[in-house]
């Protein structure tokens, strides 16, 4: 009779045994964290441009793999191509057309762009900048004739590195999307 009812006890106390230890394993085994939807991706970095027709933070630096936004506050478009300074030739990295806007509350046209190699990556606006020659094949960017209002060649960089001291350096600026004070066309 002792016994049955010892073997019956076992009997109800094993599959709760059982389960408590499959429930630990599996919580043990979980992942720490799980990123939530939209927000799998690493902080962009942003460059904007408005009327004065240049990309305010001409250099960037990211990660590979870290998204480039470009974010237009002009009322005009621009684009954003990139080349080989040593060729001039225009290479398949990027090719953006961002259009204009009415201001702060019409629609912001944006161009994100990533990387997964680190490199030095040149880009301009053909709209406002030509490349001009330099050294047999080689170019720099310079500002387009006959386009007028501003002073600079509306050309940029991005540096992707694993460097986080270059990274650091970004400007303040290029950790905002939108700069509220900088529409204008
Ligand atoms: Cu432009």
């Amino acid at each position: 009779m002792a016994k049955a009812e010892s073997s019956s006890i076992l009997a109800a106390v094993t599959p709760a045994i059982v389960i408590a230890i499959l429930v630990t394993l599996v919580v043990r085994l979980a992942p720490k964290s799980i990123a939530a939807p939209g927000q799998a991706g690493p902080t962009p970095v942003y460059v904007h441009m408005d009327g004065a027709n240049a990309f305010v933070e001409s250099v960037v630096a990211v990660k590979p793999g870290q998204p480039v936004v470009f974010v237009n506050e002009d009322t005009g478009m621009h684009m954003i191509d990139s080349y080989n300074p040593l060729t001039g030739k225009i290479t398949s990295d990027m090719a953006g057309v961002v259009q204009g806007t009415t201001g702060p509350t019409g629609t912001i046209s944006t161009y994100k762009v990533a990387f997964k190699l680190p490199g030095f990556y040149y880009y301009y606006c053909p709209v406002h900048a030509v490349l001009s020659k330099i050294y047999h094949g080689s170019v720099q960017p310079a500002h387009r004739p006959g386009v007028h209002g501003f002073p600079g060649s509306m050309a940029g960089l991005i540096v992707v590195t694993t460097d986080k001291a270059l990274i650091a350096e970004n400007p303040p600026s290029s950790h905002k999307r939108i700069l509220s004070d900088y529409f204008g066309g």
